[in-house]
C-alpha cells in the first residue's frame, strides 16, 4: 500500500467581513499547517456567486480575504495563495464532478437547506451545486487535508463520495494509466486515482457561535453586526461586542461539563481557549467561579491583543493592491499548471481525446 503525497487546500469566499469564526476555524489553522506541508490556499471566488450573483465590490473583497492571509502569516512565496476564478480548471472538473455525483446526495446538503431558505425554487444552481465545485477544488490538486470550519464537514464528506464512485466507477481505467495508487478505505483495498481528503476540524473553536445568540453560527450574513467580530473591527469595536454579548447569569463553571446547556457561556470560553491556544479545561480552572464581569475584560484584552496585529497589517496590505494582485497572479500561475497536470490525467482516463 502507498498513500498519496499530503498536500493541504482550503478556501475562503469574498462574501464580507471575514469575522472570528473564519479566523479560528480556518485562516488560523492554514497558517499552522504551513510550518510542516505543502499548502494552498485560495480565495474561492466562484463559490461567491452562487448566493448573490451582483457584487459591486468583488475586486477589493478577493483582495481583502487575501490580505487577511498575508497579515495572519502565510507565506505566499513558500506556498501558493490565488483566487479560484484564474484557475478554470476548477471549473472543468466541477462539470465532471456534477456528472459523479447523485441528485440524491446533493439533497441530503444541509448548507443548502440553510441558505435556500424557505423559496428553494429561486436558489440558483450554483448554490446547489456548490458542494460539487469545492470538491473539485480540492481535488484537482489531488489534496489530501483540508482545514475547514465544522459546517463544512458534510461538504467534505460529499467530496469523499466524489473520489470513491471515481475511482470505482473508472478502476479499469486508471489501472493501465499507471497513475491510481493502492490505498485502503477502512478495510477495503481501492485502486484510487484521487485521495480521501481528510477534513481538519479539531480545536477548542470548531464551531464559533453568534454573539447575540449561542445556538446559531457566527456568520458574515448574520444582520447583526453585534453578532460577530470582524477582523477589520478596531479596538473600540471588539470591546463593544464583547460587552454586549449575551451570557448568563451564572458563575463560569470549574469544569467543561458544567458548559452542558449553556451554549453563550460555552462559546465564549471556546473562543478564549483558542485565541490563548488553551483548552477549555485550562481556561475554567483559571476562571472557574468567575463571573463575567471578570472573564469579559480578559477576553477583550486578549482579543485585542491577537487581532490588533493583524487588523493592522490587512489595512497596510489593502494600501497597495498591486502587490496583492501579483501575489494573486504568481500564485494563480503555479495552481494553474499543477491543476493542469491533474486535469490531463483526468482527460486520459475518461477517455477524451486531446
Ligand atoms: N462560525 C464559524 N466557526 C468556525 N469556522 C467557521 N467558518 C465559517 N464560519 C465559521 C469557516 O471559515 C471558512 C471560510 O468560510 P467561507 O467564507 O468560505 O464560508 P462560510 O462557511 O459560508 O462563512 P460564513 O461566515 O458563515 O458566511 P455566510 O454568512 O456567507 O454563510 C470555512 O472553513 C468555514 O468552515
Amino acid at each position: 500500500m502507498t498513500e498519496f503525497k499530503p498536500l493541504v487546500f482550503s478556501g475562503v469566499q469574498p462574501t464580507g467581513n471575514l469575522h472570528l469564526g473564519n479566523y479560528l476555524g480556518a485562516i488560523r489553522k492554514f497558517v499552522a499547517l504551513q510550518e510542516n506541508n505543502d499548502c494552498i490556499y485560495c480565495v474561492v471566488d466562484l463559490h461567491a456567486l452562487t448566493a448573490q450573483l451582483v457584487h459591486e465590490d468583488m475586486a477589493t473583497q478577493i483582495r481583502s480575504i487575501t490580505a487577511a492571509f498575508l497579515a495572519a502569516g502565510i507565506d505566499p512565496k513558500k506556498h501558493i495563495v490565488f483566487n479560484q476564478s484564474q484557475v478554470p480548471q476548477h471549473s472543468e472538473l466541477a462539470w465532471i464532478f456534477n456528472c459523479v455525483a447523485r441528485i440524491g446526495w446533493m439533497n441530503r446538503m444541509t448548507q443548502f437547506k440553510d441558505k435556500a431558505g424557505k423559496d428553494r425554487e429561486q436558489a440558483s444552481l450554483g448554490l446547489y451545486a456548490y458542494p460539487s465545485l469545492m470538491a473539485a477544488d480540492i481535488l484537482v490538486y489531488r489534496a489530501t487535508h483540508v482545514p475547514v470550519g465544522e459546517d463544512q464537514k458534510q461538504h467534505l464528506e460529499l467530496a469523499r463520495d466524489i473520489a470513491m464512485k471515481f475511482n470505482m466507477d473508472f478502476a479499469e481505467k486508471i489501472r493501465p494509466t499507471g497513475l491510481g495508487i493502492d490505498i485502503k478505505v477502512g478495510d477495503e483495498p481501492v485502486h484510487a486515482y484521487f485521495p480521501m481528503v481528510e477534513p481538519l476540524i479539531d480545536g477548542p473553536a470548531p464551531r464559533v457561535m453568534s454573539l447575540k445568540d449561542g445556538t446559531k453560527k457566527m456568520s458574515k450574513s448574520d444582520p447583526s453586526d453585534l453578532s460577530r467580530i470582524n477582523l477589520m473591527d478596531d479596538q473600540d469595536a471588539i470591546s463593544k461586542k464583547i460587552r454586549k454579548a449575551k451570557t448568563d447569569p451564572d458563575a463560569l463553571p470549574s469544569e467543561t461539563d458544567g458548559l452542558k446547556g449553556r451554549p453563550e457561556a460555552d462559546n465564549l470560553v471556546g473562543i478564549f481557549a483558542a485565541l490563548a491556544d488553551k483548552s477549555k479545561a485550562e481556561v475554567l480552572s483559571e476562571f472557574g467561579g468567575q463571573q463575567f464581569s471578570v472573564f469579559k475584560p480578559a477576553l477583550i484584552d486578549l482579543a485585542v491583543e491577537v487581532l490588533a496585529p493583524i487588523n493592522a497589517e490587512m489595512r497596510r496590505l489593502m494600501e497597495d493592491p498591486g502587490h496583492i494582485d501579483a501575489v494573486l497572479r504568481d500564485g494563480g500561475e503555479r495552481a494553474r499548471a499543477r491543476a493542469e497536470k491533474t486535469m490531463n490525467e483526468v482527460r486520459d482516463i475518461i477517455g477524451f481525446v486531446r
